[in-house]
């Protein structure tokens, strides 16, 4: 992508009703744009990074045996009322009425509309287990939508919904969201520590949420130091084996958020073991039995030719929360440093001098070799003078940058900067080119 034909709106100043340092560098690097309280339109940066992390969340839902679908963000009023959540849910929900006075509703969470779609259709233990997810926008009419993406009142949620005939199938279902969860985090360069959480309104026993520690997260955490070390099992487990020792090597360390907090378990873990700190829940999962099944009448007939009725398990994922928690962790004083996996493009090309024969040639050659290896480039080709692109190349955070001048092309010679590291070298176009792309030039 060529910046002089690109869409980047970046801003010298954050607006000052941007208080954490994540929503202030998204508004600055043009990454969003908010259209009315916790609404935001996704502006060009911003969505590629927003892409790639439902991407990665999307591939380890799919190696972990979730199936992907797309429900609707419009929900039926009635569904829910079944369910016996629709006057329950309070003023978080946002009530719709169509042309035909129908009560409709904009989905805070699915579970209803998934219980549904199951329902039609399974009706043997057979086909058993299932779990559905999907990756789509959400709407909480939060009482104080904040912090940018971190708590807006619209966000994008991957949530997936496990179906087992007993108990002991939901666990392992649970064992499998809890193992897949560990691995998309950390592929993101995050460490999430899994804490015991309270079920709230979605109901049931056994829940946990992903925690990643940041100094302006809002949840205040309680936990054993290894656990935030312990990083994540890979992507070659046995996902049809027993995952449950993965699991426990997790949750027998105290790990627990405000609500659940237990003092006397806390005061238990070695002094030099414990960690007291603040974070961001970027993954929350539960399993609550038949909680849903059992209203909703959603039941197959099981080995012995009885009715029984499922055990569920949801599974959710901040993925538009996730950009704000990643810039939290990964970032300095100039701006954002995207861990390479989710970054928007690989490479910032930097024309110190657009016009001049030799530093044009170099980079369109960088740039369509690039190309060629299936990395991207954001060219900067702008007229803009050199110190205002290498801040912008700081602010929106791109791994590396190759910075082409007058002087060192003279010479065959870029200079390449890691954006994170800092650290930077000068080398012959063709090396540097080869260095990137993994590719002789
Ligand atoms: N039905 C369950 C699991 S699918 C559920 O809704 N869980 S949840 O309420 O914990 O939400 C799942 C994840 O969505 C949270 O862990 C959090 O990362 C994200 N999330 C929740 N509310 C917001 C919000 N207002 N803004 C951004 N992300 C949010």
């Amino acid at each position: 992508m060529r910046l002089s034909r690109y869409f980047l709106p970046t801003l010298k100043e954050a607006p000052s009703d941007a208080q954490i340092v994540s929503h202030q560098l998204m508004l600055r690097a043009g990454m969003i744009k908010q259209e009315a309280a916790g609404i935001y339109a996704w502006l060009p940066l911003g969505l590629r990074v927003l892409r790639k992390v439902e991407q990665i969340v999307r591939e380890e839902m799919d190696r972990a045996g979730a199936i992907e679908l797309l429900m609707p963000t419009l929900q039926l009023a009635d569904l829910w009322r079944e369910s016996g959540r629709y006057e329950a849910y309070g003023d978080e929900m946002l009530r719709i009425t169509d042309r035909h006075k129908r009560d409709l509703l904009y989905g805070p969470t699915a579970e209803e509309v998934v219980t549904d779609i199951f329902r039609a259709s399974v009706k043997s233990y057979k086909d058993l287990p299932k779990n559905l997810y999907n990756i789509q926008w959400k709407f909480r009419d939060e009482r104080r939508p904040r912090f940018g993406v971190m708590r807006g009142r619209e966000f994008l949620m991957k949530d997936a919904y496990s179906f087992d005939l007993d108990e002991a199938g939901a666990r392992a279902a649970y064992n499998r969201m809890f193992v897949a969860y560990l691995n998309t985090f950390a592929r993101m360069g995050l460490k999430a520590v899994p804490t015991r959480a309270d079920t709230g309104p979605i109901g049931g026993d056994l829940s946990h949420e992903f925690i990643v520690l940041a100094e302006t997260g809002e949840s205040q955490i309680y936990c054993h130091k290894d656990l935030v070390e312990m990083g994540a099992p890979g992507p070659d487990v046995d996902w049809d084996g027993d995952l449950s020792p993965l699991v426990e090597a997790r949750t027998r360390l105290y790990a627990a958020a405000d609500e659940m907090h237990d003092e006397a378990a806390y005061a238990a873990i070695p002094e030099d073991k414990r960690l007291t700190a603040r974070g961001i829940e970027v993954g929350h999962i539960f399993y609550f039995g038949t909680k849903y099944s059992d209203a909703m009448k959603a039941k197959v007939s099981g080995p012995d030719g009885q009715d029984h009725a499922v055990h569920m398990g949801s599974y959710g994922v901040g993925v538009s929360r996730l950009l704000g928690a990643i810039i939290e962790a990964s970032h300095d004083e100039n701006g954002i440093i995207w861990p390479e996996a989710v970054a928007p493009f690989d490479l910032a090309l930097i024309n110190l001098r657009v016009g001049d024969e030799a530093c044009d040639a170099a980079c369109e050659k960088a740039y369509a070799a690039m190309h060629a290896a299936g990395k991207s480039v954001l060219y900067d080709d702008t007229s803009e003078r050199p110190g205002g692109k290498f801040a912008t190349a700081d602010l929106i955070g791109l791994p590396w940058q190759m910075i082409v001048g007058p002087k060192s092309i003279a010479e065959g010679n870029v200079e390449i900067r890691n954006r994170a590291t800092g650290e930077k070298s000068v080398a012959p176009l063709d090396a540097v080119i080869a260095g990137l792309t993994g590719k002789p030039a």
